[in-house]
């Protein structure tokens, strides 16, 4: 039997935070194991605390909801990562925008492998072109700076064995280089890694500042290699 925990952080997600936890919810309960929907905000100034409040009451034991004051999807995964109750860790976006066979498959692959990459490049996509081109960019650039050979450092479909990221948990970055961090150390370890094609479609506007995020993914990417480098 297989356990999980799905952890998804959330700002500002009053408009889909109670139909796609209800969706996921009912997705869950057709599958073997037990499982949780974990759900972290932070700083969202719309309903959202108080709609994953109701959803905890509404899904007793199946969904929990967590509120940060600061913003950054990094300190949710650490304060999800760190509240869940199974070892397999699920990682997905409020807007569902990955297929949700992702995670059956995930849950599986998580026997025999550390961290499981959920990849957009390799499966189809919908996304805008200059979201494409900034991502080909920086995948580009992990792989030459740091010699990662993954397509898709996003925060959705992505999975992992608690018991092999605690350790470096509270390291990690609090905004979405998260992802990188987690990564790159479990490379340095040695951890077995699987990266699978993903469908996704996503059209909606990103809660991300595309331009702000790309100046911050590179700049924590550089300072990675600098640090690997020169340390
Ligand atoms: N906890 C938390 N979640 C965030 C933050 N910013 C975005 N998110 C969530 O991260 C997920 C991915 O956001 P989305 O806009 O779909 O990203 P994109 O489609 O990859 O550009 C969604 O569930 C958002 O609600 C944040 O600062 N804190
Ligand atoms: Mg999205």
């Amino acid at each position: 039997m297989d356990n999980a925990t799905i952890v998804i952080p959330v700002y500002n997600e009053e408009d889909i935070i109670a139909e796609n936890t209800e969706k996921l919810v009912n997705f869950l309960d057709k599958l073997d194991g037990r499982y949780e929907v974990v759900i972290c905000s932070n700083g969202s100034t719309d309903s959202t605390p108080e709609m994953g409040r109701e959803l905890e009451q509404k899904f007793p034991e199946k969904v929990r909801f967590f509120h940060l004051e600061d913003r950054g999807v990094g300190l949710a995964f650490e304060k999800m990562v760190n509240e869940a109750s199974h070892d397999r860790i699920i990682s997905v976006d409020m807007d569902l925008s990955v297929d949700l066979s992702f995670i059956p498959i995930c849950m599986n692959l998580l026997n025999k492998n550390s961290i499981v990459i959920g990849s957009k490049r390799l499966g189809e996509q919908r996304r805008s072109s200059f979201r494409l081109l900034a991502s080909t960019i920086f995948i580009s650039l992990t792989k030459i700076l740091l010699g990662l050979n993954f397509h898709d450092y996003s925060i959705a479909a992505k999975g992992y064995r608690k018991g092999d990221i605690i350790e470096k948990l509270s390291e990690i970055d609090h905004g979405s280089s998260y992802v990188i961090d987690v990564i790159y150390s479990a490379k340095k370890k040695g951890l077995k890694m699987k990266e699978i094609p993903v469908y996704c479609h996503d059209v909606r506007k990103s809660k991300f500042n595309i331009y702000q995020e790309s100046i911050y993914r590179l700049s924590n990417l550089l300072r990675l290699w600098f640090r690997e480098r020169f340390s």
